[in-house]
């Protein structure tokens, strides 16, 4: 691309944007903003004036014209462009850059004397600092400048103050400096990697990954995640030679411009400068990869696949799903806009990484497993992780990023995530059932009852913060252990909204939304205005006036989520009267507060022939007790019929065995959407002590008939929930085998469906595969002894493990006496599986001694014999035990392992 036109566009669109921007920014007045600045000093109108504006002009001498989009910051010292040169060397025993740095900055407040730069762990060249105005060095000789290497600071002197930006009048300074960082495979934020080649031949590449504040590792710099700043990279590569590795592949945030050889035969690359963004979404990779690419059916998005060479024959998989996915993306938007105005780039890098930067758009790295596709090593739940944070971060990037024609901003991130995790599952639906011409015609039930219930297993405790609290917190701040929260409860949300409005019409009015916003502010209260705008009908105003808005809303200021106790009341006549009434969900405490969430009503009945509410939710309940009447003709009412409500539901004891009774008799009338739901919940009120063990059993009795996927994903979902420490069903080792012996009987004749067929459609398999490890996991025998079986044949025959009963037969090595010997090698594909088997054994072990051993239960109400119990409708006093409510628990000790669900999905 030729740099000159492209800075020519940039000035164009910048001005425009400019003008544009300045009357449609509401937010900024409003009162958090304001005290913010309040803490500036800045002389009368010059405060009032960049409050308005927020954006300066300013002239730089190489660049052409930028605005810097400064936004309620509290500066002293703006970075306007960071311009770095770098040399990687590497050898074969050490590995280094070194970079020369020229940063072009603005001063904002009176009386800068001292500019500081925050730089960790590097060689910074003394004599080399230099601060020019204009082409005077103004750094102070007496004592120019401090590194603190402990605390990671640059403090540089000056001989004068500098000039603030006033007005139009703009004084830049530009700070210079060169350094030397050494690179390791350990060091933070820029590392080593090795990897072999395909002559078996050690090679090196180094790799940046400098979310959320690594950036001070890779160069000096002004670590504040709300700068923006273009940079301008140049890459001098060695030639090849003995001593330097040879790499001539370097993939910066921008295109590239041009090469050319000098006559030292270094070589020289020229990037053209990039879009603004923050530091944490700067990115340099320096290696000998190879790429393939495609481009998109649509638009001219390009997918750029990078690995070594020898490995890119198995990229092949991956970009034809990345491709597809933004083809997928393009027919739902319905406009043929570019998502990036660059390449997208995909570098699988040969080490452990934590997925895609969330910020990322244009070099996306991951681990290599989620890039390469090796038929005979990868699982099928490892493919579904490398589908879905793929499509998860191209959604992203249609949301909005740095590099497309308009910058569109979300003021809440965590939305974002939100939108774009739930829009990833939406693409994967369509993706799974290929094309079809109604474009919102899948819909993700399967990825959606997952979604909500990883979303519920981070949701419940009572330190579990509100959604909205995250307010405008950029993504990559977030802390770690609430981003699963974030994506999958905010997307869970949107489901409920959508099986509310209907999905057809939802999605209708968020694309036009989006679509409508692009180059401009996403905020949350303008998504809603406009969702409500076009939703809201006679028809969907419902009985009281609930709209789309107010029930997100309602749910987003709200932590946890509710359990909604549905009492029939039955007498002789056909017309029952249902009495519902919200409270708080929590497994360990026992008085539980009652919420107002606005909770969209849908249900099925027994006799649907005088449904009049069936399917799709028509009214909405809150805090009061709600009561209606419904021909029941004394036959279940079942609630959440699309199991898209994020709730659950408790029903009066009658009820719940009219429901088991369908389920032992005619499973077929309650879809598998509905039955995956009541498992779910039945074991999460067993666990929450709402409900006795032997209805709890009663109801789930009938799961040996179950074949399908999705009911039994929500049944090992919901027995992941026994090992919730400091729940009210006080589970001891001997009640823990006993449902381990239970689930054994149930899933007996499900396992043996599975592995007897030699069926290798995805579902089949991501069945086959949870099934599998779920049978060993409760030692179910024949899964024990088939996965000894592998593990025999593989360490004596060297036979492979079917890569979906890995996980499995590493836990039963770690599970036995022996474990794995030191001669065992993994790839990295193995690796991942055996990290988690060890996780899982370890809380396995962990819980079991944390537990009490717990007394044998007469036999009179053990399984065997439950059946009699369940006719009567009298409690033994045992079961009371369990449920309790004042039986006092050390709440103070209650630490929750749940990370589990999420290495499931993850995966
Ligand atoms: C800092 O650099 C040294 C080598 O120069 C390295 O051993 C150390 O791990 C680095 N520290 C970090 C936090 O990267
Ligand atoms: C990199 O070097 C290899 C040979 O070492 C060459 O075949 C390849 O074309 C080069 N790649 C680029 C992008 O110049
Ligand atoms: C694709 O790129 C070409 C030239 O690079 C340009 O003429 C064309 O308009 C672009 N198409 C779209 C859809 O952006
Ligand atoms: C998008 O591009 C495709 C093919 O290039 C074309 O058939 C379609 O009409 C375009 N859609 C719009 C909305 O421009
Ligand atoms: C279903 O309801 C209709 C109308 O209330 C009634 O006539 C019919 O007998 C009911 N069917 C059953 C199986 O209860
Ligand atoms: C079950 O055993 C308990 C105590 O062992 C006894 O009180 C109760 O009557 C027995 N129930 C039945 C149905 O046998
Ligand atoms: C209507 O909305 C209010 C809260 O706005 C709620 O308390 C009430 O239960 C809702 N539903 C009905 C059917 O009245």
């Amino acid at each position: 691309m030729n740099g000159i036109d492209r800075r020519q566009l940039r000035s164009r669109q910048t001005e425009k944007s400019f003008r544009s921007r300045r009357v449609r920014t509401p937010w900024l007045r409003s009162g958090s903003i304001g005290a913010r600045i309040k803490k500036k000093t800045f002389d009368d109108i010059s405060y009032k004036m960049i409050r308005a504006l927020f954006y300066f002009f300013l002239v730089a001498a190489v660049q052409g014209t930028f605005v810097v989009d400064e936004e309620c910051l509290n500066y002293t010292i703006y970075p306007v462009q960071y311009e770095l040169v770098i040399s990687p060397y590497i050898y074969e025993d050490r590995a280094f850059y070194d970079c020369h740095l020229s940063i072009t900055v603005i001063a904002n407040a009176p009386d800068i004397r001292m500019i500081e730069l925050d730089a960790k762990n590097m060689t910074i060249s003394g004599e080399s600092i230099k601060v020019y105005k204009g082409d005077r060095n103004i750094v102070d000789l007496p004592r120019p400048f401090i590194y603190d290497k402990e605390r990671g600071k640059l403090y540089i002197y000056l001989s004068e103050a500098l000039i603030p930006y006033k007005g139009r009048h703009l004084q830049n300074y530009v700070i210079s400096m060169s350094f030397r960082k050494e690179v390791t495979f350990e060091s933070s934020g820029v590392f080593l990697v090795k990897y072999y080649d395909e002559n078996r031949k050690a090679k090196y590449l180094m790799q940046t990954r400098l979310s959320p504040n690594k950036a001070k590792y890779f160069i000096p710099c002004f670590d504040n995640p709300q700068f923006e700043s273009v940079f301008k990279i140049t890459v001098y590569q060695m030639p090849p030679e003995s001593r330097v590795q040879y790499t001539n592949t370097s993939i910066v945030i921008a295109p590239e411009m041009k090469r050319e050889i000098l006559s030292d035969k270094r070589m020289v690359i020229h990037y053209v400068p990039s879009p603004q963004v923050a530091l944490y979404q700067l990115a340099f990779h320096n290696s000998q990869f190879w790429n393939i690419q495609l481009s998109s059916k649509y638009t001219n998005d390009t997918l750029v696949v990078w690995a070594p060479r020898d490995e890119l024959k198995n990229c092949f998989y991956i970009l034809r799903f990345g491709i597809k996915i933004i083809d997928i993306i393009h027919e739902y938007s319905s406009v043929n806009r570019s998502l990036v105005t660059s390449p997208i780039n995909v570098v699988g890098i040969p080490t452990y990484l934590n997925g895609y930067e969330i910020a990322s758009w244009n070099q996306l790295t991951n681990n290599i497993i989620r890039v390469i596709y090796l038929p005979e090593f990868i699982s099928v739940r490892q493919t579904e992780a490398m589908k879905f944070e793929l499509a998860q971060q191209l959604s992203r990037i249609w949301l909005g990023n740095p590099g497309e024609e308009a910058r569109t901003r979300w003021k809440q991130e965590w939305f974002k995530e939100g939108v774009a995790t739930y829009l990833a599952y939406h693409f994967l639906a369509q993706y799974d059932y290929g094309a079809q011409h109604n474009k919102y015609k899948q819909s993700i039930d399967h990825y959606g009852i997952n979604m909500k219930h990883l979303a519920m297993s981070h949701d419940w405790h009572h330190s579990t913060p509100a959604l909205i609290s995250f307010n405008d917190e950029l993504a990559v701040k977030i802390p770690w252990r609430y981003k699963e929260l974030v994506t999958m409860k905010t997307a869970s949300l949107l489901w409920m909204v959508e099986n509310w409005l209907g999905s057809e019409k939802f999605h209708q009015a968020l694309v036009k939304y989006i679509n409508s916003r692009r180059g401009k502010y996403i905020s949350l209260q303008d998504f809603m205005q406009s969702l409500d705008h076009d939703t809201v009908e006679c028809f969907h105003q419902f009985f009281n006036g609930s709209t789309a808005s107010k029930i997100l809303n309602s749910w987003f200021h709200h932590s946890g989520y509710p359990v909604i106790e549905v009492n029939v009341m039955r007498d002789s006549s056909s017309e029952n009267v249902v009495q519902l009434k919200q409270k708080r969900f929590s497994f360990i405490e026992n008085k539980r507060q009652e919420t107002d969430l606005l909770i969209p009503i849908s249900y099925i009945m027994q006799n649907m022939s005088n449904c009049f509410n069936c399917y799709q939710p028509r009214f909405t309940i809150g805090k009061q007790t709600y009561t209606f009447k419904e021909n029941l003709n004394n036959g279940w009412i079942i609630l959440n019929s699309h199991a898209s409500g994020y709730y659950r539901v408790n029903y009066d004891e009658q009820t719940w065995k009219l429901i088991a009774q369908t389920l032992k008799e005619n499973m077929g009338l309650i879809d598998e959407m509905n039955r995956a739901q009541i498992v779910n919940d039945v074991f999460a009120l067993y666990v929450s002590g709402d409900m006795s063990l032997e209805l709890a059993w009663y109801i789930l009795d009938y799961l040996d008939k179950e074949r399908s996927v999705l009911v039994w994903e929500a049944a090992i979902s919901g027995y992941e929930m026994l090992r919730i420490d400091g729940a009210n069903c006080h589970m001891t080792r001997t009640l823990y085998r006993e449902w381990q012996s239970f689930l054994r009987m149930k899933v007996q004749s499900i396992y043996k469906i599975l592995t007897n067929s030699i069926e290798q459609q995805r579902n089949t398999r991501l069945f086959r595969s949870r099934i599998i490890e779920f049978a060993c996991s409760i030692n179910y025998d024949k899964c024990l002894n088939y996965a000894n079986l592998l593990v025999n044949q593989w360490r004596h025959k060297r036979t492979r493990i079917d890569p979906d009963a890995r996980p499995a037969c590493y836990y039963v090595i770690y599970e036995s006496l022996d474990g794995f010997s030191s001669a065992d090698t993994f790839n990295a594909y193995e690796s991942e599986d055996k990290s988690y088997a060890e996780y899982v054994h370890r809380r396995e072990s962990n819980f079991l001694k944390r537990i009490p051993m717990g007394e044998q239960r007469p036999s009179n109400i053990t399984m065997s014999t439950m059946k009699p119990v369940i006719a009567s409708t009298q409690k033994s006093p045992l079961i009371d035990d369990h449920t309790d409510k004042s039986h006092h628990i050390q709440s103070s000790v209650i630490i929750l392992v749940l990370a589990i669900l999420s290495v499931i999905l993850v995966r």
